[in-house]
């Protein structure tokens, strides 16, 4: 059995990630792949009662590295009974937010230190790296304005303007060290347009 690719979706808050899953899923599909849909944190129970202890704003407060090892106990779940199969089966797995995230949050946004984010990365996910990452970039406001419109804010939402701009930092700097893997599409533009980019994106990586 060929093994399957893995595609991650990253971005800021209220950029469409969720939005543009959907859509992307519906495009691997049309071309009769088997696609495996998940999201981090979670994606197993264990790794869902994870995320519900980091996103949760009323409970104790969470140290940085309490965070950073909570994202990566999930994530260590997460590849061995979700992440793994499936690609061994040979569906694509589409998955909302991976290790880059953790960069980005917790590097660009917590400031911990990148090295010990590598090194954990080595430690729980060996080798695997997704193949294709899309980033959603948006100007910070405006993914604010639309999260704004869901529901209450949970522990990440409630963080200041300039977290958010560590956050932005990081992911754009990774997109520039990692121009083959981490295409970067403008989110702000209207929902069309931000598919039409996608679909772009999308099928060069199946010619490739
Ligand atoms: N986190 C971390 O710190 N470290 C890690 O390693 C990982 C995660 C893996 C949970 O993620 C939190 O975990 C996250 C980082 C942290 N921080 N937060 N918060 P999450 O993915 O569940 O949370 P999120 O970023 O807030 O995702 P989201 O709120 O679901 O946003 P989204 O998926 O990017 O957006 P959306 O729901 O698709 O769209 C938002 C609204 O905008 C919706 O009404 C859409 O209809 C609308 N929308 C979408 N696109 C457009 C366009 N183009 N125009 C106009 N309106 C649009």
């Amino acid at each position: 059995m060929k093994r399957g690719k893995f595609i991650t979706l990253e971005g800021g808050e209220g950029v469409g990630k969720t939005t543009n899953l959907t859509f992307i899923k519906d495009y691997l599909q049309q071309q009769n792949i088997t696609v495996t849909v998940t999201r981090e944190p979670g994606g197993t129970a264990l790794a869902e009662k994870i995320r519900h202890l980091v996103l949760d704003i009323d409970g104790e407060s969470i140290s940085d590295t309490t965070e950073l090892l909570l994202m990566f106990a999930a994530r260590a779940q997460h590849i061995q009974h979700v992440i793994e199969p499936a690609l061994a089966r040979g569906d694509w797995v589409l998955c909302d937010r991976f290790t880059d995230a953790t960069y980005a949050y917790q590097g660009g946004g917590r400031k911990v230190s990148i090295a010990t984010i590598a090194l954990l990365e080595q430690l729980v996910q060996g080798d695997l790296r997704p193949d294709l990452t899309l980033l959603l970039d948006a100007p910070i406001e405006i993914g604010m304005e639309r999260a704004q419109k869901r529901a209450a804010f949970d522990r990440f939402e409630a963080e200041k303007i300039s977290f958010f701009t560590g956050v932005r930092d990081m992911y754009l700097s990774r997109a520039a060290e990692q121009p083959n893997r981490i295409k970067v599409i403008q989110a702000n533009q209207p929902l069309a347009d931000v598919q039409k980019d996608i679909l772009a994106v999308m099928q060069a990586f199946m010619i490739c």
